[in-house]
């Protein structure tokens, strides 16, 4: 079968070609991996097709591997995006760029008008250096303001609550004085809530997606049909006219970031320690769990959610249920279990302070921290960037595991290893879980 390229679009059906052509590029993306494509670039390519302004190409950077430069590349970045039975090919990514390229002359580039990340979670830990992401995004901007360019909007898209704060403040202190005065003149920062579901692509999806395109893509990725994305309103400069693509743009995303993290992802991290499963879907598919995830939700994680007026947070609840039970998408758990050190505590431990400080007792959150513990102390190959710490005795008391864990403040903070309520729930649950296993100690619960 033959490749994908601009060459061979012709081969595919008329309906399935890219929206837009774009001639410019106007957007620089750091960290394209298959979220980026499922997400942002859709949103990008629908604004340039609904206003016919094609200035909006995308050149996306790879922070550390070759590896979708080398799929993408001889595509000419073209690549294949299905969501449930619609499958098609986008075109709003002109160029991805390698770890040796040269990323400041793009983000220098006066047509550059924004930048947008997905660079995980771990990214906005207060390590940086020069070669990190954020240390090559101000590497950027110090290009550019020598350039005098003009302004940037730099979007973040990552899973963290105030995302446009948090790296406007990281950025802050990689720059030198008068870096940071043109940076304060010239740079936006928006916070953004962003969501859909994409698991890493696997060989039988690219065989699938080959089948339905009838040329073979090395690039493609598989989706849900529900996506969301809400920005705040507030831009340096010029931008993809996003919101006729879909996106919601707002004075404050706070409401709609919490609602997100704690629902979506809390449920998410709540399955990848706690049930056991492969894929998400099959852990939906058992109805203890599913009613598990109900109660989380309901009992400790709405009631920590406000300012939602007028948004319909009871069907977007109802449809996480459904998104999750998806069989269409083989979401594994690992994905998401990766990192959780960085993901626990605005997934589940802010929400879990709310709840403590109005006098109640998030035990369903405590089960999903319990269930993190146990998978950091029993995993042997642990996926994250505290590994070193959090790995521990298998064979310790929960009581001991409970202190060695809540220890670590970088996640906990100071206040819950003090919580006599918090740690209580958490010992209790951990001394079930492994007592008795999950079902005995959902039904002690209930
Ligand atoms: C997941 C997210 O991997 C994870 O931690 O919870 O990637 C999730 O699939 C997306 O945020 C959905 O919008």
């Amino acid at each position: 079968m033959v490749r994908l390229s601009r060459a061979t679009l012709s081969r595919v059906a008329a309906e399935a070609r890219p929206l837009a052509e774009p001639r410019e590029t106007g957007v620089v993306h750091l960290g394209i991996g298959a979220f980026h494509r499922a997400h942002q670039a859709v949103y990008t390519e629908r604004a340039m097709a609904a206003t016919g302004d094609d200035r909006w190409g995308i050149c996306g950077a790879s922070q550390r591997s070759t590896a979708v430069a080398d799929l993408l590349r001889p595509q000419d970045c073209l690549y294949g995006l299905r969501a449930g039975d619609d499958v098609r090919v986008v075109g709003s990514v002109r160029e991805v760029l390698v770890p040796g390229d040269d990323l400041a002359a793009r983000l220098a580039a006066p047509r550059t008008a924004v930048v947008t990340l997905t660079v995980t979670e771990k990214a906005y830990r207060r390590e940086g250096g020069p070669s990190t992401a954020i240390g090559r995004l101000v590497a950027g901007l110090r290009a550019r303001a020598a350039a005098d360019a003009g302004p940037l909007t730099v979007v973040s898209c990552d899973n963290l609550p105030g995302n446009g704060a948090t790296l406007a403040r990281l950025v802050a202190e990689l720059c030198e004085p008068p870096l940071l005065a043109w940076v304060e003149q010239n740079v936006a920062f928006p916070s953004t809530m962003v969501d859909r579901i994409v698991p890493a692509t696997t060989p039988a999806d690219l065989d699938d997606v080959a089948a339905r395109l009838g040329v073979r893509d090395l690039g493609a990725v598989v989706t849900e049909p529900f996506t969301q994305w809400v920005i705040e309103d507030s831009f340096a400069g010029d931008r993809p006219a996003w919101e006729l693509a879909g996106a919601l743009l707002v004075d404050d995303v706070r409401p709609y970031e919490l609602m997100k993290l704690r629902l979506l992802n809390g449920s998410h991290s709540a399955i990848a320690y706690l049930s056991g499963a492969t894929y998400v879907s099959e852990a939906v598919g058992d109805p203890a769990f599913a009613a598990y995830l109900r109660r989380l939700m309901d009992d400790d994680l709405t009631p920590t959610l406000d300012g939602l007026d007028g948004f319909d947070l009871a069907g977007y609840k109802k449809s996480l249920p459904a998104r999750f039970a998806n069989p269409g998408l083989r979401h594994r758990v690992a994905q998401i279990a990766a990192d959780g050190s960085q993901k626990l505590p605005q997934r589940l431990l802010d929400p879990a302070r709310d709840r403590l400080a109005a006098g109640h007792e998030p035990r369903w959150i405590a089960l999903a921290v319990a269930g993190w513990m146990r998978h950091v102390s029993t995993s042997r190959e642990l996926d994250d960037p505290l590994a070193g710490r959090l790995r521990g005795d298998a064979t310790a008391s929960a009581a001991a595991t409970v202190d060695r864990l809540l220890a670590v403040e970088e996640i906990f903070g100071a206040d819950l290893r003090e919580h006599r309520v918090f740690r209580e729930l958490v010992t209790g649950c951990l001394e079930r879980l492994t007592a008795d296993g999950l079902p005995a100690t959902l039904r002690a619960l209930a």
